[in-house]
C-alpha cells in the first residue's frame, strides 16, 4: 500500500499540524510504503520571504524525522527537488475546471486574507492532485481542512482515467477520528493555523514548555464557572478535550468521564498544557539534534529526492504518452 502526504514549508508547525499531519504520518508509515513531502512549491502561493522559505524547508524536513518518520522505511523529500510535480500539475490542469477551483473554500478563505492573490493560490489544488497521483497513492493521511482538495483530486484522477485510459490509483483520504480540526485556543471558532489567527492561541511544536503552559492556562473556555454539559455549544472546552485526547491517546468520552466531576476548568487546562509539554518534549530534543547537523539533513533530503524521482517517473511518462505528446527515446 502506498501512502502519500505533503506538508507546507511555512513557519513553525503547530499542534494542529501534529494532530492532522505528523501523528498520522507516523501511524500510517507502519501500513505500507510512505512518501512524505515538504511541499515547498505550495509555499510560494501566499506572501512569503525567500529566507523564510529556505529555513522552513529544512525545518519541515527535520520535523518529519523528529516526529517519527523513518528515512530507511519512508521516502522523505522536498517537492521542488522532483520536477515531476510541477509538470504533473500543468498536465492535470487540462482536466480541472475553472468552476471546480473557484468553489474551493480554502481559496476563498485565503484569498480574502491576501493583499495580492496569486494565480498559484487558485491552482494550488491541481499541484496537490499531482503530488498525490504521481505516486499511485492508496491513502492520504490529512486533516479535515484538506478534505475538499482530496475530493477534487479523486475527481481529477477519475476524469483523467476515463478520458485517457486508466493511469492513476484513485486515493482515499484518511482523517483522524479525533483531532482532525484543532482550533485556535483564543479563537475556538477558527482552525489553529501556522500563518493566521491570534498567535497566543497557536501552540507551536517548538514552543518552550513555559510558553505552552501559558497558552493553555489562558485558553478561552466559554464560561469559566460553568461545568460542561453540552460540549457542542462550548467550542473552547470541546477543543481542549479533543487536544487532551490527542495528547494521551484516549477517547474524548474517556477524557470527559475523567473530568466530569471537577468543579472548574482551571486544573483541566493545566493538565492539558502538561500533557502537550510531555508529548512535545522528546520531539523537540530530536528536532534540535537534527537541526544541528545541516549536512546530514541535506543528505537525507537528497537521498529522498532520488527515490521520489524514480517512483514518480513511470506515472509522469504514462501521462505524457496517453495525452498524445511526442516522446523522444
Ligand atoms: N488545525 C488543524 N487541525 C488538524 N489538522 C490540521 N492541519 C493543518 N491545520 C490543522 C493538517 O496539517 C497537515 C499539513 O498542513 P499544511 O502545512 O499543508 O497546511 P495547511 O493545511 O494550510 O495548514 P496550516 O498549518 O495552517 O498552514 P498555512 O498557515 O501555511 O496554510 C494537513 O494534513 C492539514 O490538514
Amino acid at each position: 500500500m502506498r501512502i502519500f502526504s505533503g506538508i507546507r514549508a511555512s513557519g513553525d508547525k503547530t499542534l494542529g499540524n501534529y494532530s492532522g499531519g505528523y501523528r498520522q504520518y507516523r501511524a500510517t508509515q507502519e501500513q505500507g510504503e510512505g512518501v512524505f513531502c515538504i511541499v515547498d512549491l505550495h509555499s510560494i502561493t501566499t506572501a512569503y520571504e525567500p529566507e523564510g522559505l529556505h529555513e522552513a524547508t529544512l525545518a519541515g524536513a527535520a520535523m518529519l524525522f523528529a516526529t517519527g518518520i523513518d528515512p530507511e522505511r519512508s521516502i522523505v523529500f522536498a517537492q521542488s527537488h522532483v520536477k515531476a510535480h510541477a509538470e504533473a500539475a500543468w498536465l492535470l490542469s487540462a482536466v480541472t475546471s475553472f468552476g471546480e477551483l473557484r468553489r474551493m473554500t480554502q481559496f476563498k478563505d485565503k484569498s480574502a486574507e491576501q493583499e495580492f492573490v496569486s494565480a498559484g493560490l487558485f491552482t494550488y489544488p491541481v499541484l496537490m492532485a499531482g503530488d498525490i497521483l504521481l505516486y499511485q497513492t492508496d491513502i492520504v493521511p490529512i486533516g479535515d481542512d484538506q478534505r475538499q482538495h482530496l475530493e477534487l483530486t479523486r475527481d481529477i484522477a477519475e476524469r483523467f482515467n476515463s478520458r485517457y485510459g486508466t493511469t492513476f490509483t484513485v486515493p482515499q483520504g484518511v482523517y483522524p477520528e479525533e483531532g482532525a480540526r484543532i482550533k485556535n485556543l483564543q479563537e475556538p471558532e477558527r482552525l489553529m493555523s501556522t500563518s493566521a489567527g491570534n498567535p497566543q492561541g497557536v501552540v507551536r511544536i517548538v514552543d518552550e514548555p513555559d510558553i505552552i503552559r501559558k497558552k493553555f492556562k489562558t485558553a478561552v473556555t466559554d464560561s469559566e464557572r460553568e461545568i460542561r454539559h453540552d460540549p457542542v455549544a462550548k467550542p473552547g472546552i470541546s477543543n481542549l478535550i479533543e487536544i487532551m485526547s490527542v495528547a494521551v491517546g484516549k477517547s474524548v468520552d474517556a477524557i470527559e468521564r475523567r473530568y466530569a466531576d471537577d468543579a472548574g476548568y482551571g486544573p483541566f487546562k493545566e493538565d492539558v498544557g502538561e500533557a502537550i509539554v510531555a508529548l512535545f518534549d522528546p520531539i523537540q530534543d530530536r528536532y534540535r539534534a537534527l537541526r544541528a547537523d545541516e549536512g546530514a539533513l541535506r543528505k537525507l533530503l537528497s537521498d529522498g529526492a532520488e527515490r521520489a524521482r524514480e517512483a514518480a517517473a513511470p506515472t509522469l511518462a504514462a501521462m505524457y504518452e496517453r495525452m498524445g505528446f511526442v516522446r523522444l527515446s
